[in-house]
């Protein structure tokens, strides 16, 4: 190879983007290295897509919650999937919407970066964020796809993970999902 030559640098710590992809489908059935879970800081589970991880994941997986001794919004904590087919969960809670100017897109931001850390800290290589804070937490759905897709692609810290993928579980926020990604494409 021309020693002049080198791979075009995408950003400060890799070369490669991340891939991202969004898709409709049941968080709990997905084949990847970790699914992201959109706790509460109790981490003990609830309704929605946390109730659904707890029960797929079985009894196990709220005891290993358990230690954690709850999480601050914005942060995330990972644990095993047990009875998942995914390897690993990583569970964060999003931040309440209270109109937006309390914080809410630095938290949701903070939720997307430290699941990242851990993914990479974990050697992940594929992961899947379900929609964090977009159900009984209110965060308006556009403002939250484009947030994190936002926040995905400007992952510099290490080259892991090398896909991503948005699990929608409707065609509404797949299709906000999609807007988001095609402005990038
Ligand atoms: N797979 C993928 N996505 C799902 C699934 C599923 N099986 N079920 C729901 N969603 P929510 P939040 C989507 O309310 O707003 C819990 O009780 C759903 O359509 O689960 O962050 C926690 O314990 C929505 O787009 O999470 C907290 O108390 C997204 O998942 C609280 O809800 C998030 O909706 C967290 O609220």
């Amino acid at each position: 190879m021309n020693k002049h030559v080198f791979p075009i640098a995408t950003s400060a710590g890799r070369r490669i983007p991340v891939k991202m992809q969004a898709l409709c489908a049941d968080i709990t059935t997905l084949q990847v290295d970790a699914i992201v879970n959109a706790a509460n800081t109790s981490l003990l589970g609830g309704g929605g897509v946390d109730g659904a991880i707890h029960r797929a994941a079985g009894p196990e997986l709220v005891e290993a919650c358990r230690k954690f001794n709850g999480c601050a919004t914005g942060e995330a904590r990972i644990t095993s999937g047990f009875r998942l087919p995914a390897k690993f969960v990583i569970h964060t809670p999003g931040p309440v919407w209270h109109g937006g100017r309390n914080g809410e897109p630095e938290l949701l931001r903070s939720c997307y970066l430290s699941s990242l850390r851990l993914a990479a800290g974990n050697g992940c290589r594929r992961i899947a964020f379900s929609c964090i804070s977009t159900g009984v937490y209110g965060y308006p759905k556009a403002e939250a796809a484009r947030l994190a897709v936002d926040t995905v692609r400007n992952w510099r810290e290490s080259e892991l993970p090398e896909e991503v993928m948005f699990c929608c579980f409707s065609f509404e926020m797949l299709t906000l999902y999609r807007e988001v990604m095609a402005e990038y494409t």
